[in-house]
């Protein structure tokens, strides 16, 4: 997959990109991200990104061209154009799955106020909120965008499996987990988990999924 990265702050997205598990995905190849800065989209001595909004109201909003430019000189055919804003469809599980399927994403970071809508109505094919409250910057919510669907590409995580496992690929949440030692300070691990028989061990960890699924997320469990 390929990931370009349209924002203000460069600097802000750079972080999470260099560490862990994003940093080993675009060493091995699995991924390429690349981030640029809306400003050299500019023509003029300013570089200027933003401009009042017509009809008055607080705060400055991006400008269409730079944008424009920037997404005109990125995007091929089967790009996927994405606007992080607070106004998108909220990210779900499902959708960073179709979003992983996608061969390349240009995703626009919004600041200040918002964009210009003449960005939505030309070039945008999908709009993405992380969550119902509002961020200074878009840039963080597309780190967060950026995470959720490169781990889900094959090869990404060590395990193939681990991802299939997570909360919420399943419609549920993860039950408890433990690892050694078996007793720490009087706490105990279930002794079912050191039975060694595999299907009562199967037994509890669904049990414990729905169990945990119902006292804190029981809208999950609605049937839709
Ligand atoms: Cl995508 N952008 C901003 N600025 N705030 C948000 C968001 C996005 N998603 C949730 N809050």
């Amino acid at each position: 997959m390929e990931i370009d990265v349209l924002t203000l702050f460069p600097r802000i997205f750079e972080g999470p990109l260099d560490e862990s598990i994003l940093k080993r995905a675009q060493k091995s190849g699995l991924v390429a991200v690349r981030v640029h800065n809306l400003r050299d989209f500019t023509h003029d001595k300013h570089r200027v990104v933003d401009d009042k909004p017509y009809g008055g109201g607080p705060g400055m909003l991006m400008k269409p061209e730079p944008i424009f430019e920037a997404v005109e000189t990125i995007r091929r055919e089967e790009s996927c154009v994405v606007l992080m804003t607070p106004q998108g469809a909220p990210l779900t599980q499902e959708r960073a799955q179709e979003f992983s399927r996608k061969p390349h994403l240009v995703i626009i970071c919004g600041h200040y106020e918002g964009v210009d809508e003449r960005v939505r109505e030309a070039l945008v094919d999908e709009e993405v909120s992380i969550g119902d409250y509002v961020l200074t910057n878009g840039a963080l919510a597309a780190a967060v965008f950026v995470d959720a669907v490169v781990r889900l590409l094959p090869g990404v995580l060590g395990d193939e499996q681990s991802a299939g496992d997570d909360s919420f690929s399943s419609g549920l949440l993860e039950g408890p987990q433990y690892t050694r030692p078996p007793e720490f300070r009087g706490m105990q691990v279930p002794e079912v988990l050191l039975s060694g028989n595999h299907e009562a061990v199967a037994r509890w960890l669904a049990k414990s999924a729905r169990q945990r699924t119902k006292e804190r997320r029981p809208d999950l469990l609605k049937e839709d």
